[in-house]
Protein backbone atom coordinates (compact mmCIF):
# COMPACT_ATOMS: atom_id res chain seq x y z
CA UNK A 1 0.00 0.00 0.00
CA UNK A 2 0.89 3.57 -0.72
CA UNK A 3 3.22 4.92 2.24
CA UNK A 4 1.66 8.75 1.87
CA UNK A 5 -0.31 10.24 3.49
CA UNK A 6 1.30 9.78 6.91
CA UNK A 7 -0.26 7.11 8.73
CA UNK A 8 -1.63 9.89 11.36
CA UNK A 9 -3.49 11.46 8.54
CA UNK A 10 -5.38 7.90 7.32
CA UNK A 11 -5.90 7.49 11.07
CA UNK A 12 -7.76 10.92 11.65
CA UNK A 13 -9.55 10.20 8.45
CA UNK A 14 -11.34 6.66 8.61
CA UNK A 15 -11.09 7.58 12.61
CA UNK A 16 -13.05 10.60 12.23
CA UNK A 17 -15.64 9.46 9.61
CA UNK A 18 -16.54 6.74 11.47
CA UNK A 19 -17.12 9.49 14.34
CA UNK A 20 -19.68 11.11 12.54
CA UNK A 21 -21.23 7.98 11.03
CA UNK A 22 -21.47 6.31 14.83
CA UNK A 23 -23.61 9.37 15.57
CA UNK A 24 -26.23 8.52 13.64
CA UNK A 25 -26.14 4.84 13.56
CA UNK A 26 -23.66 3.07 15.58
CA UNK A 27 -23.89 -0.25 14.24
CA UNK A 28 -23.06 0.85 10.59
CA UNK A 29 -19.91 2.22 11.85
CA UNK A 30 -19.56 -0.85 13.78
CA UNK A 31 -20.44 -2.93 10.84
CA UNK A 32 -17.38 -0.58 8.94
CA UNK A 33 -14.80 -1.06 11.89
CA UNK A 34 -15.60 -5.06 11.86
CA UNK A 35 -14.87 -5.32 7.94
CA UNK A 36 -11.50 -4.19 8.56
CA UNK A 37 -10.95 -6.24 11.34
CA UNK A 38 -12.28 -9.55 9.11
CA UNK A 39 -10.20 -8.44 6.34
CA UNK A 40 -7.39 -7.89 8.40
CA UNK A 41 -7.60 -11.49 10.12
CA UNK A 42 -8.32 -13.83 6.78
CA UNK A 43 -6.35 -14.92 4.31
CA UNK A 44 -7.92 -13.69 1.41
CA UNK A 45 -7.78 -15.56 -1.80
CA UNK A 46 -10.71 -14.64 -3.98
CA UNK A 47 -9.38 -13.93 -6.77
CA UNK A 48 -11.55 -11.01 -7.72
CA UNK A 49 -11.38 -9.06 -4.29
CA UNK A 50 -8.16 -6.86 -3.73
CA UNK A 51 -7.98 -4.12 -0.71
CA UNK A 52 -8.63 -0.39 -2.59
CA UNK A 53 -5.68 2.52 -0.96
CA UNK A 54 -7.03 4.80 1.71
CA UNK A 55 -7.18 7.34 -1.12
CA UNK A 56 -9.65 5.71 -3.33
CA UNK A 57 -11.97 4.94 -0.66
CA UNK A 58 -11.34 8.60 0.90
CA UNK A 59 -12.37 9.75 -3.03
CA UNK A 60 -15.66 7.88 -2.41
CA UNK A 61 -16.83 9.52 0.65
CA UNK A 62 -18.54 13.08 -0.23
CA UNK A 63 -20.54 15.40 -1.31
CA UNK A 64 -19.78 14.55 -5.06
CA UNK A 65 -22.50 11.41 -4.46
CA UNK A 66 -25.20 14.23 -4.03
CA UNK A 67 -24.86 15.53 -8.00
CA UNK A 68 -27.17 14.09 -10.39
CA UNK A 69 -24.74 14.09 -14.02
CA UNK A 70 -26.25 12.68 -16.76
CA UNK A 71 -24.77 13.00 -20.40
CA UNK A 72 -20.96 13.47 -20.75
CA UNK A 73 -18.19 15.97 -19.70
CA UNK A 74 -19.91 19.50 -21.27
CA UNK A 75 -23.12 17.83 -22.09
CA UNK A 76 -25.00 17.08 -19.27
CA UNK A 77 -29.01 17.12 -18.63
CA UNK A 78 -28.80 18.49 -15.13
CA UNK A 79 -27.01 21.90 -14.28
CA UNK A 80 -23.95 22.26 -11.93
CA UNK A 81 -21.92 19.51 -13.16
CA UNK A 82 -18.58 21.74 -13.20
CA UNK A 83 -16.80 19.43 -11.13
CA UNK A 84 -18.05 16.14 -11.92
CA UNK A 85 -16.89 17.14 -15.49
CA UNK A 86 -13.36 17.87 -13.71
CA UNK A 87 -13.62 14.50 -12.24
CA UNK A 88 -14.93 12.24 -15.34
CA UNK A 89 -12.45 13.43 -17.77
CA UNK A 90 -9.54 13.31 -15.26
CA UNK A 91 -10.61 9.56 -14.65
CA UNK A 92 -11.24 9.17 -18.71
CA UNK A 93 -7.93 10.58 -19.34
CA UNK A 94 -5.72 8.47 -16.94
CA UNK A 95 -8.22 4.96 -18.38
CA UNK A 96 -7.11 6.28 -22.14
CA UNK A 97 -3.55 6.54 -21.11
CA UNK A 98 -2.91 3.81 -18.75
CA UNK A 99 -4.09 1.26 -21.81
CA UNK A 100 -3.40 3.11 -24.23
CA UNK A 101 -7.18 3.37 -25.40
CA UNK A 102 -8.44 5.84 -28.14
CA UNK A 103 -12.02 6.47 -25.72
CA UNK A 104 -12.66 5.48 -22.64
CA UNK A 105 -16.35 5.76 -20.54
CA UNK A 106 -16.15 5.46 -17.20
CA UNK A 107 -19.40 5.72 -16.27
CA UNK A 108 -20.75 2.06 -15.69
CA UNK A 109 -21.73 1.30 -11.93
CA UNK A 110 -20.72 -2.33 -12.61
CA UNK A 111 -19.13 -5.07 -15.13
CA UNK A 112 -22.76 -5.49 -15.90
CA UNK A 113 -23.51 -2.45 -17.05
CA UNK A 114 -19.78 -2.30 -18.39
CA UNK A 115 -20.80 -5.35 -20.66
CA UNK A 116 -24.43 -4.03 -21.42
CA UNK A 117 -23.24 -0.86 -22.63
CA UNK A 118 -20.52 -2.36 -24.80
CA UNK A 119 -23.65 -4.75 -26.38
CA UNK A 120 -25.76 -2.36 -27.07
CA UNK A 121 -22.98 0.23 -28.74
CA UNK A 122 -21.84 -2.64 -31.05
CA UNK A 123 -26.02 -3.31 -31.57
CA UNK A 124 -26.44 -0.06 -32.70
CA UNK A 125 -23.43 0.02 -34.58
CA UNK A 126 -23.39 -3.19 -36.51
CA UNK A 127 -27.51 -4.28 -36.73
CA UNK A 128 -29.33 -2.03 -39.32
CA UNK A 129 -32.66 -1.06 -38.49
CA UNK A 130 -34.15 1.98 -37.88
CA UNK A 131 -36.07 1.25 -35.05
CA UNK A 132 -32.54 0.57 -33.07
CA UNK A 133 -31.09 3.98 -34.86
CA UNK A 134 -34.23 5.74 -33.16
CA UNK A 135 -33.55 4.03 -29.84
CA UNK A 136 -29.92 5.13 -30.14
CA UNK A 137 -31.01 9.10 -30.53
CA UNK A 138 -33.64 8.97 -28.28
CA UNK A 139 -34.50 8.67 -24.76
CA UNK A 140 -36.15 5.41 -24.30
CA UNK A 141 -39.43 6.64 -22.66
CA UNK A 142 -39.93 8.34 -26.15
CA UNK A 143 -39.88 5.29 -28.42
CA UNK A 144 -43.76 4.14 -29.25
CA UNK A 145 -44.73 0.60 -28.88
CA UNK A 146 -44.15 0.19 -32.95
CA UNK A 147 -40.50 1.42 -32.20
CA UNK A 148 -41.03 -1.43 -29.73
CA UNK A 149 -41.99 -4.31 -31.65
CA UNK A 150 -39.71 -3.47 -34.59
CA UNK A 151 -36.92 -3.23 -31.97
CA UNK A 152 -37.38 -6.52 -30.75
CA UNK A 153 -37.81 -7.89 -34.73
CA UNK A 154 -34.35 -6.21 -35.39
CA UNK A 155 -32.79 -7.23 -32.34
CA UNK A 156 -33.86 -10.76 -32.35
CA UNK A 157 -31.61 -13.16 -34.67
CA UNK A 158 -28.04 -11.23 -32.73
CA UNK A 159 -25.60 -14.11 -31.76
CA UNK A 160 -22.64 -13.98 -29.53
CA UNK A 161 -20.01 -16.85 -29.09
CA UNK A 162 -18.37 -16.49 -25.87
CA UNK A 163 -16.41 -18.96 -23.05
CA UNK A 164 -18.67 -21.44 -21.59
CA UNK A 165 -19.03 -21.10 -17.94
CA UNK A 166 -17.38 -24.15 -16.71
CA UNK A 167 -14.47 -23.07 -18.74
CA UNK A 168 -14.50 -20.21 -17.07
CA UNK A 169 -16.34 -17.96 -18.65
CA UNK A 170 -18.81 -15.16 -17.40
CA UNK A 171 -22.46 -15.30 -16.80
CA UNK A 172 -22.99 -12.32 -18.58
CA UNK A 173 -20.95 -13.48 -21.89
CA UNK A 174 -24.52 -14.51 -23.27
CA UNK A 175 -25.99 -17.25 -20.27
CA UNK A 176 -29.38 -17.96 -19.72
CA UNK A 177 -30.05 -16.40 -16.22
CA UNK A 178 -28.32 -13.29 -17.16
CA UNK A 179 -30.21 -10.46 -19.41
CA UNK A 180 -27.35 -11.11 -22.27
CA UNK A 181 -28.68 -14.59 -22.37
CA UNK A 182 -31.92 -12.67 -23.75
CA UNK A 183 -30.54 -10.34 -25.68
CA UNK A 184 -28.19 -13.07 -27.97
CA UNK A 185 -28.69 -16.76 -29.21
CA UNK A 186 -25.63 -17.64 -27.57
CA UNK A 187 -23.06 -20.65 -28.37
CA UNK A 188 -20.31 -21.42 -25.83
CA UNK A 189 -16.32 -22.19 -27.09
CA UNK A 190 -14.61 -24.45 -24.19
CA UNK A 191 -11.34 -25.70 -23.39
CA UNK A 192 -9.33 -28.51 -25.12
CA UNK A 193 -10.40 -31.72 -22.83
CA UNK A 194 -6.55 -32.80 -22.89
CA UNK A 195 -4.76 -29.65 -22.09
CA UNK A 196 -7.52 -27.64 -20.72
CA UNK A 197 -6.43 -24.90 -22.47
CA UNK A 198 -8.75 -22.58 -25.12
CA UNK A 199 -9.20 -24.23 -28.27
CA UNK A 200 -8.51 -21.58 -30.97
CA UNK A 201 -9.19 -24.50 -34.13
CA UNK A 202 -12.35 -25.45 -32.52
CA UNK A 203 -13.26 -21.88 -31.71
CA UNK A 204 -12.39 -20.85 -35.13
CA UNK A 205 -14.94 -23.52 -36.71
CA UNK A 206 -18.17 -22.92 -34.59
CA UNK A 207 -17.56 -19.07 -35.43
CA UNK A 208 -17.72 -19.94 -39.13
CA UNK A 209 -20.76 -22.09 -38.65
CA UNK A 210 -22.83 -19.54 -36.34
CA UNK A 211 -21.48 -16.44 -37.49
CA UNK A 212 -21.92 -14.42 -34.46
CA UNK A 213 -22.08 -10.86 -34.36
CA UNK A 214 -20.07 -10.58 -31.09
CA UNK A 215 -17.07 -12.86 -30.39
CA UNK A 216 -16.56 -12.05 -26.47
CA UNK A 217 -13.18 -13.23 -24.78
CA UNK A 218 -12.21 -12.76 -21.13
CA UNK A 219 -13.03 -14.77 -18.12
CA UNK A 220 -13.52 -15.44 -14.36
CA UNK A 221 -12.00 -18.44 -13.93
CA UNK A 222 -9.54 -19.61 -16.53
CA UNK A 223 -5.95 -19.67 -15.33
CA UNK A 224 -4.20 -19.37 -18.45
CA UNK A 225 -3.56 -16.51 -21.41
CA UNK A 226 -5.84 -15.65 -23.79
CA UNK A 227 -4.56 -14.52 -27.66
CA UNK A 228 -6.57 -11.57 -28.17
CA UNK A 229 -4.92 -11.07 -31.98
CA UNK A 230 -5.83 -14.47 -32.77
CA UNK A 231 -9.14 -13.60 -31.60
CA UNK A 232 -9.28 -10.68 -33.72
CA UNK A 233 -8.19 -12.54 -36.64
CA UNK A 234 -10.95 -14.93 -36.38
CA UNK A 235 -13.58 -12.79 -35.60
CA UNK A 236 -12.46 -10.47 -38.27
CA UNK A 237 -12.79 -13.62 -40.31
CA UNK A 238 -16.67 -13.81 -39.50
CA UNK A 239 -16.64 -10.42 -39.60
CA UNK A 240 -17.69 -10.54 -36.16
CA UNK A 241 -16.79 -7.60 -33.55
CA UNK A 242 -13.94 -8.55 -30.91
CA UNK A 243 -15.37 -7.82 -27.55
CA UNK A 244 -12.83 -8.66 -24.38
CA UNK A 245 -14.12 -8.08 -20.72
CA UNK A 246 -10.60 -7.88 -19.22
CA UNK A 247 -12.73 -7.48 -15.63
CA UNK A 248 -10.80 -10.02 -13.80
CA UNK A 249 -7.36 -9.28 -15.57
CA UNK A 250 -7.20 -5.26 -15.90
CA UNK A 251 -4.72 -5.22 -13.29
CA UNK A 252 -1.91 -7.33 -15.21
CA UNK A 253 -2.87 -5.17 -18.44
CA UNK A 254 -2.42 -1.80 -16.68
CA UNK A 255 0.95 -3.35 -15.06
CA UNK A 256 2.22 -4.33 -18.36
CA UNK A 257 2.66 -8.25 -17.62
CA UNK A 258 0.25 -8.71 -20.52
CA UNK A 259 1.17 -7.01 -23.23
CA UNK A 260 1.35 -8.09 -26.94
CA UNK A 261 -1.21 -10.46 -28.11
CA UNK A 262 -1.99 -10.84 -24.42
CA UNK A 263 -3.32 -6.98 -24.05
CA UNK A 264 -6.81 -6.91 -25.72
CA UNK A 265 -6.41 -3.09 -25.73
CA UNK A 266 -4.85 -2.82 -29.32
CA UNK A 267 -6.41 -6.06 -30.82
CA UNK A 268 -10.62 -5.67 -29.52
CA UNK A 269 -13.07 -3.36 -30.87
CA UNK A 270 -14.54 -3.00 -27.53
CA UNK A 271 -12.89 -3.85 -23.90
CA UNK A 272 -14.88 -3.40 -20.78
CA UNK A 273 -13.48 -4.23 -17.12
CA UNK A 274 -14.47 -3.61 -13.55
CA UNK A 275 -12.35 -1.58 -11.70
CA UNK A 276 -12.25 -3.45 -8.43
CA UNK A 277 -10.26 -6.75 -9.03
CA UNK A 278 -6.75 -6.84 -10.12
CA UNK A 279 -6.85 -2.85 -10.90
CA UNK A 280 -7.31 -2.18 -7.18
CA UNK A 281 -9.70 0.51 -7.52
CA UNK A 282 -13.50 1.36 -6.39
CA UNK A 283 -16.69 -1.15 -7.08
CA UNK A 284 -17.56 -0.08 -10.50
CA UNK A 285 -17.10 -0.56 -14.43
CA UNK A 286 -15.32 0.93 -17.73
CA UNK A 287 -15.56 0.53 -20.87
CA UNK A 288 -12.59 1.06 -23.65
CA UNK A 289 -13.12 1.34 -27.72
CA UNK A 290 -11.84 2.93 -30.97
CA UNK A 291 -13.06 5.85 -32.18
CA UNK A 292 -16.40 3.84 -34.55
CA UNK A 293 -17.47 3.05 -30.87
CA UNK A 294 -17.22 5.76 -29.06
CA UNK A 295 -20.23 7.57 -29.97
CA UNK A 296 -22.11 4.68 -29.11
CA UNK A 297 -20.79 4.13 -25.93
CA UNK A 298 -20.92 7.56 -24.62
CA UNK A 299 -25.09 7.01 -25.15
CA UNK A 300 -24.98 4.59 -21.85
CA UNK A 301 -26.40 6.65 -19.76
CA UNK A 302 -29.27 7.02 -20.34
CA UNK A 303 -29.85 4.12 -22.70
CA UNK A 304 -28.72 1.26 -20.36
CA UNK A 305 -27.18 2.90 -17.17
CA UNK A 306 -28.79 5.38 -14.73
CA UNK A 307 -26.71 8.59 -13.34
CA UNK A 308 -23.05 8.36 -13.46
CA UNK A 309 -21.52 7.99 -9.70
CA UNK A 310 -19.58 10.82 -9.51
CA UNK A 311 -17.95 9.70 -6.13
CA UNK A 312 -17.01 6.37 -7.36
CA UNK A 313 -15.60 8.08 -10.97
CA UNK A 314 -13.44 10.34 -8.64
CA UNK A 315 -11.99 6.80 -6.94
CA UNK A 316 -11.50 5.86 -10.44
CA UNK A 317 -9.43 8.36 -11.55
CA UNK A 318 -7.79 8.05 -8.19
CA UNK A 319 -6.80 4.41 -8.70
CA UNK A 320 -6.06 5.06 -12.19
CA UNK A 321 -3.88 7.61 -11.42
CA UNK A 322 -2.22 4.50 -8.86
CA UNK A 323 -2.33 2.60 -11.41
CA UNK A 324 0.13 4.20 -13.74
CA UNK A 325 2.93 4.69 -11.16
CA UNK A 326 5.49 2.03 -11.51
CA UNK A 327 5.18 0.71 -8.37
CA UNK A 328 2.31 -0.80 -10.31
CA UNK A 329 4.26 -2.45 -12.86
CA UNK A 330 5.61 -4.26 -10.16
CA UNK A 331 2.59 -5.28 -8.25
CA UNK A 332 1.06 -6.88 -11.33
CA UNK A 333 4.32 -8.79 -11.89
CA UNK A 334 4.65 -9.98 -8.30
CA UNK A 335 0.97 -10.49 -8.66
CA UNK A 336 1.60 -13.22 -11.16
CA UNK A 337 4.76 -14.60 -9.55
CA UNK A 338 2.86 -14.97 -6.31
CA UNK A 339 0.07 -17.24 -8.86
CA UNK A 340 2.79 -18.92 -10.04
CA UNK A 341 4.31 -20.34 -6.71
CA UNK A 342 0.81 -20.51 -5.14
CA UNK A 343 0.18 -23.48 -7.98
CA UNK A 344 2.89 -24.49 -7.97
CA UNK A 345 2.88 -24.96 -3.93
CA UNK A 346 -0.21 -27.17 -4.27
CA UNK A 347 0.97 -28.90 -7.26
CA UNK A 348 4.20 -30.21 -4.97
CA UNK A 349 2.07 -31.36 -2.46
CA UNK A 350 -0.14 -33.54 -4.89
CA UNK A 351 -3.47 -31.16 -6.16
CA UNK A 352 -4.61 -31.22 -9.25
CA UNK A 353 -5.04 -27.97 -10.73
CA UNK A 354 -7.00 -27.13 -14.21
CA UNK A 355 -4.51 -27.06 -16.57
CA UNK A 356 -1.70 -27.86 -14.40
CA UNK A 357 -0.64 -24.47 -13.49
CA UNK A 358 -1.38 -20.67 -13.76
CA UNK A 359 0.01 -17.95 -16.20
CA UNK A 360 -2.08 -15.15 -14.64
CA UNK A 361 -3.26 -14.45 -11.54
CA UNK A 362 -5.76 -17.35 -10.76
CA UNK A 363 -5.51 -21.02 -9.79
CA UNK A 364 -8.42 -23.47 -10.40
CA UNK A 365 -7.84 -26.30 -8.04
CA UNK A 366 -9.76 -29.59 -8.72
CA UNK A 367 -10.75 -30.74 -5.48
CA UNK A 368 -12.10 -33.65 -6.50
CA UNK A 369 -8.56 -35.12 -6.25
CA UNK A 370 -9.02 -34.72 -2.20
CA UNK A 371 -12.69 -36.44 -2.31
CA UNK A 372 -14.52 -33.25 -2.39
CA UNK A 373 -17.04 -31.04 -3.73
CA UNK A 374 -16.46 -27.28 -4.20
CA UNK A 375 -18.63 -26.80 -1.63
CA UNK A 376 -17.16 -28.94 1.16
CA UNK A 377 -13.72 -27.68 0.49
CA UNK A 378 -14.44 -23.57 0.57
CA UNK A 379 -16.76 -24.03 3.60
CA UNK A 380 -13.64 -26.22 5.54
CA UNK A 381 -10.90 -23.71 4.05
CA UNK A 382 -13.17 -20.97 5.60
CA UNK A 383 -13.69 -22.67 9.02
CA UNK A 384 -10.21 -22.52 8.99
CA UNK A 385 -9.86 -18.40 8.21
CA UNK A 386 -8.84 -18.79 3.92
CA UNK A 387 -11.31 -17.50 2.21
CA UNK A 388 -11.97 -18.68 -1.57
CA UNK A 389 -14.81 -19.33 -3.49
CA UNK A 390 -16.23 -22.93 -5.24
CA UNK A 391 -16.07 -22.65 -8.73
CA UNK A 392 -17.08 -25.19 -12.13
CA UNK A 393 -14.12 -26.49 -13.63
CA UNK A 394 -14.41 -28.02 -17.12
CA UNK A 395 -17.23 -30.43 -17.40
CA UNK A 396 -17.80 -30.48 -13.50
CA UNK A 397 -19.92 -33.66 -13.11
CA UNK A 398 -20.82 -31.33 -9.70
CA UNK A 399 -22.33 -28.59 -11.77
CA UNK A 400 -22.36 -24.94 -10.80
CA UNK A 401 -24.07 -25.20 -7.15
CA UNK A 402 -21.73 -27.63 -5.95
CA UNK A 403 -18.91 -27.57 -8.01
CA UNK A 404 -15.62 -29.49 -7.87
CA UNK A 405 -13.15 -26.67 -8.42
CA UNK A 406 -12.05 -23.88 -5.73
CA UNK A 407 -11.04 -20.58 -7.43
CA UNK A 408 -7.48 -19.19 -5.62
CA UNK A 409 -6.28 -16.22 -6.81
CA UNK A 410 -3.18 -13.41 -5.39
CA UNK A 411 -4.30 -9.81 -6.21
CA UNK A 412 -4.86 -9.52 -2.36
CA UNK A 413 -2.74 -10.85 -0.81
CA UNK A 414 0.05 -9.62 -2.88
CA UNK A 415 -1.39 -5.80 -2.15
CA UNK A 416 -0.89 -7.10 1.87
CA UNK A 417 2.74 -7.93 0.87
CA UNK A 418 3.30 -11.85 0.66
CA UNK A 419 6.00 -12.95 -1.39
CA UNK A 420 6.77 -16.10 -3.97
CA UNK A 421 8.09 -18.05 -0.39
CA UNK A 422 5.17 -17.25 1.57
CA UNK A 423 3.10 -18.85 -1.02
CA UNK A 424 4.13 -22.14 -0.95
CA UNK A 425 3.12 -21.14 3.07
CA UNK A 426 -0.34 -20.47 2.03
CA UNK A 427 0.07 -23.73 -0.56
CA UNK A 428 0.70 -26.16 2.77
CA UNK A 429 -2.11 -24.43 4.95
CA UNK A 430 -4.76 -24.99 2.44
CA UNK A 431 -3.53 -28.37 1.41
CA UNK A 432 -3.47 -29.34 5.02
CA UNK A 433 -7.07 -28.16 5.45
CA UNK A 434 -8.04 -30.00 1.99
CA UNK A 435 -6.43 -33.19 3.14
CA UNK A 436 -7.68 -33.27 6.42
CA UNK A 437 -11.09 -32.88 5.41
CA UNK A 438 -13.76 -35.82 4.72
CA UNK A 439 -17.34 -35.77 3.49
CA UNK A 440 -20.03 -35.39 5.75
CA UNK A 441 -23.67 -36.95 6.28
CA UNK A 442 -27.01 -35.79 5.99
CA UNK A 443 -29.23 -36.35 9.02
CA UNK A 444 -30.32 -39.23 8.04
CA UNK A 445 -26.52 -40.91 7.37
CA UNK A 446 -26.05 -40.22 3.59
CA UNK A 447 -23.35 -38.55 2.09
CA UNK A 448 -23.95 -35.34 1.08
CA UNK A 449 -22.35 -32.72 -0.87
CA UNK A 450 -22.38 -30.08 0.71
CA UNK A 451 -21.62 -31.14 4.49
CA UNK A 452 -18.07 -31.83 5.44
CA UNK A 453 -15.51 -33.20 8.61
CA UNK A 454 -12.69 -31.45 9.46
CA UNK A 455 -10.41 -33.29 11.87
CA UNK A 456 -10.39 -31.78 15.28
CA UNK A 457 -7.89 -29.23 15.32
CA UNK A 458 -6.85 -28.46 11.93
CA UNK A 459 -8.96 -24.80 11.71
CA UNK A 460 -7.20 -23.76 15.04
CA UNK A 461 -3.98 -24.91 13.62
CA UNK A 462 -4.07 -23.60 10.51
CA UNK A 463 -5.72 -20.36 11.78
CA UNK A 464 -2.69 -20.00 14.17
CA UNK A 465 -0.23 -20.30 11.16
CA UNK A 466 -2.03 -18.51 8.86
CA UNK A 467 -2.41 -15.15 11.53
CA UNK A 468 1.12 -16.02 12.06
CA UNK A 469 1.55 -14.92 8.17
CA UNK A 470 -0.16 -12.12 8.52
CA UNK A 471 1.09 -10.40 11.34
CA UNK A 472 4.41 -9.87 9.30
CA UNK A 473 2.16 -8.00 6.34
CA UNK A 474 -0.33 -5.87 8.76
CA UNK A 475 -3.28 -4.59 6.08
CA UNK A 476 -3.70 -1.00 6.13
CA UNK A 477 -0.96 -0.18 8.38
CA UNK A 478 -1.83 3.55 8.55
CA UNK A 479 -5.27 2.94 9.63
CA UNK A 480 -5.62 2.49 13.80
CA UNK A 481 -9.35 2.99 14.70
CA UNK A 482 -8.54 2.18 18.30
N1 LIG B 1 -18.08 -12.07 -9.32
C1 LIG B 1 -16.88 -11.94 -10.10
C2 LIG B 1 -15.90 -13.02 -9.80
O1 LIG B 1 -15.83 -13.43 -8.67
O2 LIG B 1 -15.20 -13.45 -10.67
C3 LIG B 1 -17.17 -11.87 -11.54
O3 LIG B 1 -18.24 -11.06 -11.77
Amino acid sequence: MSAEPTRTTESTAFRSGLDVIRGIEPRIADAIGAEIEDQRASLKLIASENYASPAVLLAMGNWLSDKYAEGTVGRRFYAGCRNVDTVEAVAAEHARELFGARHAYVQPHSGIDANLVAFWAVLAQRVESPALERAGVRQVNELTDEDWAALRRDLGDQRMLGMSLDAGGHLTHGFRPNISGKMFHQRSYGTDPETGLIDYDALRASAREFRPLIIIAGYSAYPRLVNFRLMREIADEVDATLMVDMAHFAGLVAGKVLTGDFDPVPHAQIVTTTTHKSLRGPRGGMVLCDDSLADQVDRGCPMVLGGPLPHVMAAKAVALAEARQPEFRAYAQRVVDNARALADGLTRRGARLVTGGTDNHLALIDVSGYGLTGRQAEEALLEAGIVTNRNAIPRDPNGAWYTSGIRVGTPALTTRGLTTAEMDEVAELIDTVLSRTSVGTTRSGKPSKAAYALEDGVAKQVAERSADLLAKHPLYPGIDLS
